[in-house]
């Protein structure tokens, strides 16, 4: 509870950062889009971990104001890198299930419009579940996506209820193979069916794979074989400060 209130001014006191894990294409092996974490560096207790302090943020409903800052500043990135790249660089936002059924004050793609950053520029990270919940919030703003060219990842993809029908019914652009099913895929024949399995069904529904938690050489190697589309984890990198991330991208790792 106690953390609870001082995540209430966490965002005013500038202990709230974006950090930045890029993602690369695994043939070019160059740096092709970022995904946005959130970091909490607290005063007394150091670094906080978003799996602790995220769920509190739902329940006291901060997930709005949060998660909006961080989609600001996400596009706000992903704008000067693209303008410093010259081609359109895109970064991934986290959206939870929680900030998905609340009423926004102003879309997403309005506040896009509003400051001049193509939708291209952003892509939202769902789970599994969220495509399950009938409500017309969800549907609604997943279409206005859609029309307005914010991509959609499925996140943590195999871990939630999966289905290829809501794949289709949504329209969306990019599974996350969840990062479980990569960490054993060299010694796990399971594993590496089922990721394996997802790439093929994913390329014959038109979606792109991202592998997440690439952590050796012969994961990313068994996926580059497997014809998966990009990869992100400790190989390549952790989620790294805006600046730490921007001397990446433009040192050549970026797409260019
Ligand atoms: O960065 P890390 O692995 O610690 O993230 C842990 C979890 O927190 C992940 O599931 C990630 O999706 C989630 N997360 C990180 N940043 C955000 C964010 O800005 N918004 C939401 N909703 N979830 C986030
Ligand atoms: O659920 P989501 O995919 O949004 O979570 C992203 C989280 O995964 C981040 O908190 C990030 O720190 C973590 N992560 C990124 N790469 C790796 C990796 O290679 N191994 C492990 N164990 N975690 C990773
Ligand atoms: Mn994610
Ligand atoms: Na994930």
């Amino acid at each position: 509870l106690r953390l609870a209130n001082e995540l209430r001014g966490a965002l005013r006191a500038n202990q709230l950062s974006v950090y930045f894990q890029p993602v690369l294409d695994l043939r070019s092996r160059k740096v092709v889009k970022a995904e946005a974490l959130l970091r909490w560096q607290h005063p007394q207790l150091g670094s906080i971990d978003p799996a602790q302090f995220i769920p509190l943020a739902e329940e006291t409903g901060m997930i709005n104001a949060i998660g909006d800052w961080v989609f600001r500043e996400a596009a706000a990135w992903a704008q000067r890198w693209s303008s410093k790249l010259g081609a359109p660089f895109q970064v991934g936002v986290n959206k939870s299930p929680v900030q998905f059924l609340a009423h926004e004050d102003e879309s997403w793609v309005a506040y896009l419009q509003r400051i001049g950053v193509p939708p291209q520029h952003i892509s939202v990270e769902i789970t599994e579940g969220l495509l399950l919940n009938t409500s017309g919030s969800v549907s609604g703003k997943l279409f206005e996506y859609r029309d307005a060219g914010i991509q959609v990842a499925i996140d943590d993809f195999g871990t939630g209820y999966s289905s290829m029908a809501y794949l289709k019914k949504f329209d969306i652009d990019y599974l996350k193979i969840d990062r479980s099913f990569i960490r054993d895929m060299a010694a796990d024949e399971a594993d590496r069916t089922i990721a394996e399995s997802i790439i093929v069904m994913a390329h014959r529904l038109g979606l792109k794979v991202i592998a997440e938690g690439v952590e050796s050489r012969e994961q990313m190697e068994l996926l580059a074989a497997a014809g998966c589309d990009y990869g992100q984890g400790f190989l390549f990198s952790q989620p790294l400060p805006a600046a730490d991330f921007e001397q990446l991208l433009l040192s050549g790792g970026g797409s260019g």
